[in-house]
């Protein structure tokens, strides 16, 4: 059987929901037979990102808000690896919004994983973009003013091909969700509600199984764009499944030069670059 784990064992809190997102992605990695050589992570900084050290697969890790471009570039020079990111919501949604928002818009084939705990967790609990409006965290004593980050709607209209939404307390489910985001060509967002027992008191697993919906038990048609939509801007239930998927072409399918091979298998050493390296002189 091919190893999908290292042999070091995680450090996260007993409990931490990131347990449970390790567990699926090593049965969806087993589900979609994927060799170690064949499947690239790249890790953000945060208590997500320290799954850098226990996924057996090629591995990144990149700073913080920073994971989608390295990403997007492994893709590029590789284009026969599956590429994952794995990042927390403050990376994801705040440091690195922007690069979400290019890689959705340019469907670039490469499947996220957002470890959505509605905090900065490693650095102790701070507010980040999708903590709730009056919760109270170490930098935001008296609560937060801000309305939330909504990270659903703001990939649908940002043309991302592939969105759903996951809950690391079931595995099966959020395993179902992986592999649909990887056989998904081009861009695949799956935002994971994971509970974060030491700093988000307020969202143990009792209050999203008690929030929870689950989209394949309701007349729900991932094709449908604005039923996707009304259904991302629900405050009262947690919707988890598919919410849009449709096909696109991926970026690197668009690109004339990747027409003709791997980018990495190309010959680089017997390109002439002496004119190029003339213009620094
Ligand atoms: C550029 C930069 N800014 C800030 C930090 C400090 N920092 C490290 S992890 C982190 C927050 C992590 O939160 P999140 O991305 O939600 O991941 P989580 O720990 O919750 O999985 C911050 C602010 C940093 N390492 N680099
Ligand atoms: S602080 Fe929260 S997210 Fe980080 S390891 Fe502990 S439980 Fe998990």
């Amino acid at each position: 059987m091919t190893a999908r784990v290292t042999k070091l064992s995680p450090t996260w809190c007993p409990g931490c929901g990131n347990f449970a997102i390790l567990g699926a992605i090593k049965a969806a990695l087993d589900q979609l037979g994927l060799e170690p050589h064949q499947a690239a992570f790249v890790y953000d900084v945060g208590c997500s990102g320290n799954m850098a050290d226990f996924v057996f697969a090629y591995g990144f890790h990149a700073l913080h808000g920073r994971g989608l471009p390295p990403a997007a570039g492994i893709k590029l020079a590789n284009h026969n690896l599956k590429v994952f990111v794995i990042i927390g919501d403050g990376g994801g949604y705040g440091e690195g919004v922007s690069h979400l928002l290019s890689l959705a818009r340019g469907n670039h084939d490469v499947t996220v994983l957002v470890h959505d705990n509605f905090l900065y967790s490693l650095t102790t609990g701070q507010k980040s973009p999708t903590t709730p409006k009056g919760q109270v965290t170490p930098s935001t004593p008296a609560g937060v003013i801000d309305e939330p980050f909504n990270p659903l709607a703001t990939a649908l209209t940002n043309s991302a091909a592939f969105v759903a939404r996951g809950f690391a307390g079931d595995i099966p489910h959020l395993t179902k969700l992986l592999v649909a985001g990887v056989k998904h060509r081009g861009f695949s967002l799956i935002d994971i509600l994971q509970p974060c027992p030491t700093y988000n008191k307020s969202r143990p697993y009792a209050w999203y199984r008690e929030h929870i919906e689950y989209l394949d038990k309701i007349a729900h048609d991932p094709a449908d764009l604005e039923a996707a939509l009304k259904l991302s801007l629900r405050t009262d239930r947690l919707p988890i499944g598919i919410f849009y998927r449709v096909p696109r072409t991926p970026w690197h399918e668009n690109f004339t030069l990747l027409k003709t091979g791997i980018l990495a298998d190309s010959a680089i050493d017997k390109i002439d670059l002496t004119s190029v390296l003339d213009e620094f002189k």
